[in-house]
């Protein structure tokens, strides 16, 4: 090799080693966020009392009255689900509050909801959330952006400062007129920098982050591939419309250069609120396993919408909905075949490496499980599965990202061995293997 020849080659080394390390990682508290991988989302306002989904701002306050609202059968019932969080609809686009906000008149006035809510939180153990709709239709403020800003902004501080430690705030990318036709524009450094300074430690959900991003769909599905790591211009401002937007929402960037996973909210219900005419269309245990599939499964969070009835509580079917879904978790996970088995790694180039385990006994596999440590960022970009027996190998699932949590299911195949192939954006990551039945007890005599 001529010098110069190797002074580039040792460059261009030392530079894959910079960009290696200079890959987006966590923080701690978007770490926490995905760790928790389940949480509840709680739509409730005075939509919930007028059957509707979108209010226009004029209901009469007085019909907000949950006579038996008990938020601690709320927290119970996530928390039995399996759920770590939860997230209340504090105002919605109707501007009705949840809280006796002094900046406006139209808010509950006889008890505060957030308090209930936030006190069961803590009694439980979870962490608490709250959504602050930005689109506001009872406001006459509403539209005139920077009396607005303010507006938001102190019943954002209403929010942050009185209730102890909120983990997510939720900003909602819906945007309508104002009155008049004005547009409101409005300020999101401001907004953002707001809550970083009174509560360092929440995630900000947007379609624009800056800490969590949504999925782009509400149907419980995230991207495939879904990397965690975002190009911050791809996705300017919360509300951004394009199919482009939606595209950098639903995948990420796998050279983003700011780490910004997605969340995927969806409802147990066709709607956000509760409708008793959709009582009998509440997802079934299958409905909700298959999104459990396609958002944990797919390296994202799952924000389940659970909408309080008029009494204040959860619906009996959606509650005992969730305890079926937890059921059918526990059943589906009870025996991870890999666990405790030796795995084999053996780097097979800069970007591909193999690792082989040893089940030690022939079982049925129907589910493998892929993890990443994503505390060290996310690097995998595709990887095949194959499952051997009796020498001959046979694949038996292939994928592109991985990240936090890959689930793959697939038509029940006898295994001895599984042998996973990985290729890296940067370098391949060594995964944790797991490998499950398909639901029935699966191993077989060896
Ligand atoms: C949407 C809203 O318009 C829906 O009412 C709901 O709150 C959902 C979670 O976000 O943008």
């Amino acid at each position: 090799m001529r010098r110069r020849e190797f002074t580039a080659a040792v460059v261009s080394a030392f530079a894959g080693n910079i960009l290696l390390d200079a890959r987006p990682r966590p923080s701690p508290s978007q770490l926490t966020w995905q760790r928790d991988e389940l949480a509840l989302f709680l739509h409730f306002g005075v939509n919930t009392f007028t059957d509707r989904e979108w209010g226009d701002g004029r209901e009469d306050p007085a019909i907000f009255d949950p006579k038996g609202l008990d938020a601690r059968q709320w927290a119970r019932d996530a928390r039995a689900a399996g759920a770590r969080a939860l997230i209340l609809t504090a105002k919605h686009h109707d501007g009705f509050c949840l809280w006796p906000s002094r900046l406006t008149t139209h808010a509950v006035t006889q008890r505060d909801v957030v308090r209930e809510f936030t006190d069961a939180c803590k009694r439980e153990g979870l962490r608490a959330g709250l959504y602050l709709s930005p689109w506001d239709r009872n406001t006459p403020v509403y539209g005139d952006s920077p009396r607005y800003n303010d507006f938001y902004c102190d019943q954002l501080t209403e929010l942050l400062t009185r209730y102890g430690p909120i983990a997510e705030v939720w900003f909602d990318g819906a945007n309508g007129e104002g009155p008049n036709g004005r547009r409101q524009v409005y300020d999101w450094p401001r907004v953002f920098g707001l809550v970083r300074r009174l509560q360092p430690r929440a995630v900000m959900f947007s379609d624009a982050g800056p800490d969590v991003r949504w999925c782009g769909n509400e149907r419980g599905v995230a991207g495939d591939p879904n990397w965690s790591t975002v190009d911050p211009a791809a996705v300017p401002y919360p509300g951004a419309p394009g199919d482009a937007v939606i595209a950098a929402l639903q995948h990420g960037d796998p050279r983003g250069t700011v780490w910004r996973p997605a969340e995927v909210d969806v409802s147990i219900r066709p709607g956000w609120f509760h409708h008793p005419a959709e009582d009998a269309r509440v997802k079934t245990v299958d409905e909700l396993t298959e999104i459990w599939f396609t958002s944990v499964g797919r390296n994202s969070k799952l924000l389940l919408n659970v909408p309080p009835t008029r009494d204040g509580l959860l619906h009996t079917t959606d509650v005992a909905r969730l305890a079926a879904l937890r059921a059918q978790l526990t059943a589906l996970f009870a025996e991870d075949f890999a666990l405790n088995r030796r795995v084999r790694w053996r780097a097979t180039g800069p970007l591909t490496a193999v690792a082989e385990v040893n089940l030690g006994r022939t079982v049925s596999a129907g589910i493998v499980r892929l993890e990443e440590d994503i505390v060290q960022g996310q690097r995998v970009a595709r990887y095949v599965v194959q499952g051997g027996v009796d020498g001959a190998w046979r694949e038996l699932t292939r994928g592109t990202t991985v990240g936090h949590r890959k689930l793959d299911r697939f038509a029940p195949v006898s295994v001895r061995t599984v042998r996973v192939t990985v290729e890296g954006v940067v370098a391949p990551q060594r995964l944790r293997i797991g490998v499950y039945g398909a639901g029935a007890s699966a191993a077989t005599p060896a």
